[in-house]
């Protein structure tokens, strides 16, 4: 039935429609999602690290309380993207223990360290409005399961978003001291941010692919044109410079560019050999084996209720 269900699968993406988990899908779209969705599920879990670092030392209550939302929210999407690859077949343990195993990759953003409370604003401004970008068009992935997550998921970067933003808009217009914290965080998270997007588009394997099955909208450089943009607006409201002499607008080609960024660091941080990356694995597993009551208990709940519903 391959040819027939072949068949139903490319109607399905000519007609830019939804493929859902039960419908015929080849092994190699199935694989790719499985790819995308688990790393993103992993960027996730590990990004609650910088921002959780700084949970105790927020300056007011107020603070307080939202950075601890933001954290959780990151957990939350954590949650539902796990779900979403489950759909696909894969197990969640699995899953977990590839990347404890350090087989599996996340996004090279999270080993970046989160040295003071400006690198909070950074964060959100451009960590979330990079993943934002990137985002949003693929609430209109082709798998259903993935698209859906996005949207719940979209909403709430655009609150971290605004709150990164704020936090860098009060630290601007504070003292100098303050100011200078704020432009020094916006210097050591720009390029990072920019890097997100993924390697130039001449270097991306997989872009081509996934764009024929309507699982990416836009290149890699595509959307990180598209950011830098916007960036470049919302700077000039806070008050601060982005590090880079050579951005400009190319009017010939109608988009932004920026100047040259260090492949070399993408590649060391992606091979684990980033700042943080060995920091960032060892408080995962740390986790992980302090959890294990947790797993264990609602393991024992779940079989009690199971044996209850079977008596
Ligand atoms: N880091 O052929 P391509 C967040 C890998 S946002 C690490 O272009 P593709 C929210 C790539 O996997 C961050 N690895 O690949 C938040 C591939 O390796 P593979 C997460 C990277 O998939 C904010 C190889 O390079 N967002 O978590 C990176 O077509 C604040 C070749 O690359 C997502 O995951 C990278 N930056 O395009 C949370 C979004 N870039 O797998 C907490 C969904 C590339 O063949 C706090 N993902 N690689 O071994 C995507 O849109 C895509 O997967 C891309 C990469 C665009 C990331």
């Amino acid at each position: 039935h391959d040819a027939e269900g072949l068949a139903a699968f490319e109607q399905i993406i000519a007609q830019d429609s939804r493929v859902e988990p039960r419908d015929w899908m080849p092994a190699g779209y199935r694989k790719t999602l499985l790819r995308q969705i688990s790393q993103h599920a992993h960027s996730e879990i590990i990004g609650m690290q910088p921002e959780a670092n700084w949970i105790t030392r927020a300056p007011s209550l107020k603070r307080k309380a939202i950075l601890i939302a933001k954290v959780q929210d990151e957990a939350g999407h954590g949650l539902y993207l796990y779900s979403a690859a489950e759909t696909l077949g894969q197990n969640r343990d699995r899953m977990m223990d590839d990347l404890l195993a350090g087989k599996a990759r996340y996004s090279s953003i999270f080993n970046y360290p989160a040295r003071t409370w400006a690198d909070m604003g950074a964060i959100g401004w451009l960590v979330d409005g990079a993943a934002i970008c990137n985002q949003v068009p693929l609430c209109r992935a082709s798998y259903g399961p993935y698209g859906r997550a996005m949207v719940r998921i979209c909403k709430e970067e655009s609150f971290h978003q605004r709150q990164g933003f704020e936090i860098l808009l009060e630290l601007s217009n504070g003292t100098p001291a303050q100011k200078q914290m704020a432009q020094d965080a916006v210097n050591r998270w720009y390029a990072p941010a920019l890097m997100m997007f993924g390697p130039p588009d001449d270097e991306s394997p997989n872009s081509k692919q996934s764009m024929a099955w309507n699982i990416k909208r836009f290149s890699n450089d595509e959307l990180r044109r598209r950011f830098l943009g916007m960036m470049v607006e919302q700077a000039k409201v806070l008050g601060l410079t982005l590090p880079d002499e050579n951005i400009r607008y190319n009017e010939a080609e109608g988009h932004w560019e920026h100047g040259p960024l260090d492949w070399d660091e993408f590649a060391e941080v992606l091979a684990g050999r980033g700042p943080c990356n060995a920091q960032r694995m060892e408080r995962r597993r740390e986790a992980h084996e302090n959890g294990a009551w947790v797993r264990e208990a609602a393991a024992a709940y779940a079989a009690k209720r199971a044996a209850k519903e079977h008596a």
